[in-house]
Formats: structure tokens, sequence, C-alpha cells
């Protein structure tokens, strides 16, 4: 029964979205190596392995997806006993390489957890591939994200991205602390996410751009936070290097604003309204890369895709990307 069960539990994954982790997945195994079934989990699962002690003094293992919060729990808790007789004695919980669960260590007593990915700095595999991951900013909920692994030989967490103009950008306060679009595509990280991101280690973040001519430029910063919703997501930029122009440092020490919630200095007006975007205004911007998709030359004043030192305030980009790094 359980065979069959973990069997149209396969079946039933393997129809699902590939986007999450890949996981051994047994039941009652003796030997790890032994299981040759796989599965894609959810995006919002981890690769288990439990192992216990059955009736007559032996060990087996049962593998699989588990939701991350479990993996939390101690001995008892949660999983308990897996049957009457059938002492749990370790859990371990990974998702940093694909199959993780077969190697990770799972020997004694105490649950073994390893630290989850809280961005795609902390993947661990070698010569990993751009595309989406699953990471987890608060180390508890699961959120599918798109990573860099390859610009500057380093693993860039995306947290903005501009391509197509698809998505619509000119939205409220709380779809851009939660974050919006598509991690495939066009897409804001959230504001939650990325303070927690950044509040954990230091940060670097790394800005390109694209016109509509093919050229590309950059402008990175090696010091980069932002604050927690109660500051308003104040903005922490500095130390430039690049061929952009430095057009953020200006938003240093800003709040961050949304046509439904006016943080900037500017007292007559909202900029985010007149600028048709959300950022960290000041009286107004330089910078202005969640505005309209104008693609390329407009004539109505900075409210595009804008990076004023390189393309003025009446060009909107082709494409944009920001993404962090921890260092
Ligand atoms: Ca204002």
């Amino acid at each position: 029964m359980i065979r069959w069960f973990t069997l149209l539990m396969i079946l039933m994954q393997a129809n699902l979205s590939h986007a999450g982790q890949q996981c051994l997945s047994c039941s009652n195994v003796e030997i790890v190596q032994d299981c040759q079934h796989y599965v894609f989990c959810d995006n919002t699962e981890v690769c288990f392995k439990h192992k216990y002690m059955t009736e007559s003094g032996g060990s087996m293992y049962d593998l699989g997806c588990a939701m991350p919060e479990t993996c939390n729990h101690l001995i008892g808790s949660i999983f308990g006993k897996r049957t009457e007789g059938h002492h749990l004695t370790c859990t371990a919980c990974c998702n940093n390489t694909r199959l993780c669960n077969q190697d990770i260590p799972c020997s004694n007593m105490k649950p073994n957890v390893t630290k989850l990915l809280r961005e795609c700095s902390d993947i661990a595999m070698t010569n990993p591939a751009d595309g989406v991951y699953t990471i987890y900013p608060d180390g508890k909920r699961a959120l599918p994200v798109y990573c860099d692994m390859t610009t500057a030989n380093f693993r860039w967490t995306v947290i903005q991205r501009r391509i197509n103009g698809f998505v619509d950008f000119y939205r409220g306060w709380s779809a851009y602390k939660e974050g919006f679009g598509n991690v495939s595509g066009e897409y804001w990280l959230g504001n939650v996410n990325i303070h927690e991101i950044t509040s954990h280690n230091n940060h670097e973040i790394r800005i390109e751009l694209e016109d509509f001519e093919g050229n590309k430029r950059y402008a990175e910063y090696t010091i980069f936070s932002i604050a927690d919703e109660e500051s308003n997501f104040r903005l922490l930029v500095y130390n430039y290097s690049g061929n952009a122009g430095d057009s953020f440092s200006y938003h240093n020490g800003m709040m961050f604003s949304t046509f439904d919630k006016d943080n900037d200095p500017y007292s007559p007006s909202n900029c985010a309204v007149g600028y048709s975007g959300a950022w960290w205004y000041g009286e107004c911007h330089y910078s202005n890369l969640n505005g309209k998709y104008l693609a390329g030359h407009h004539t109505s004043y900075a409210n595009g895709i804008e990076w004023t030192y390189w393309k003025g305030s009446y060009y909107s980009m082709k494409s944009t990307k920001m993404m962090i790094r921890k260092h």
C-alpha cells in the first residue's frame, strides 16, 4: 500500500511544475543508494531524509519532499513515530543541490537541518545555470526567484527586472511590499524580501541597463540594503563604480514611495504619481527604474524607465536588471 501510494505520488508530482527542488523519493529502503526514484517537489518544498528503527532493530529510510517548516521540528513533535513500533531516529532536510537528500548526513539522534538558502549567493552547487530557484529570505517562507549565476563570476539574486513592458509596474504600497510579476520575466521581488536578505549580510548591488540600440551599461554599489517597513524601506546605497553613471547615490537615505504612499521629501506632491513609478524618491529622482515602459525616446518628462546620467530624462530603457549578492 505504501509503495503504491509512493508511486502515485511520483506520478502526480511529475505532472506538476518542474521549478522546484528535485529529490530522491522512496519509502522503506534499507540502503539509501537503493532508492532509484526521484520527484520534482513543489516550489515551497525541500528534500527530506528520515531514518527510523524497525521493530526488529534494523534501520530503514524514507525520502521525499517536505515543507521546510516540518524540518525545523525535533524528533517526536511533527514526524513522531512513523508507525507503531517504528521510531524515527533522524530527520534531515536540504535544498542546496539536485537529489541532495541522497548524501545528506542522517546518522545520529539529532535532527540535521541544513541551513535553507536565503538568497542565490547561498547556492552551493558547482557551475549552476542562470534560472529560477527557490530561496527562503526569512528562513521559513519559500520564494521563487531568478538567479543570475554567471555575471562577473558571482551568484546574484535578481530583485527587479524589466524586459518588455508586459508587467504593469505602476502599483501601490502592498504590491511593492510583497512583490509582483513573473520571475521568468518581469518582476519586483518585494521590499520585505529585499529587506530580509540585505539585513542578514553585507550586500552589493549591480544594476544593468540596456537601450534600444543594443548598448549596455552597468552601475555597481558595494553597499546596499533597505530598512524594514516601519522605516518605509529606507535605502542605504553608496560606493559607485561602473559605466552607466551614478544615478542612484542621490537616493541614498530616502524612503520608498508609491502612488498611494508619499514618503518623499518633495512637499508639493507625490513623486511616485508625478513620475509614474515607485522608488526611493527625493525631490524627485535621477533614476526611475520602476517607471512606465515607454520604449526609448519619449516627450513626457522623466516618467519612463530612466537613468538620467546615461540617457537623460526623456529616454526609457529597453531592459533593466537590479541584482544583489552578499560579500
Ligand atoms: Ca511628497
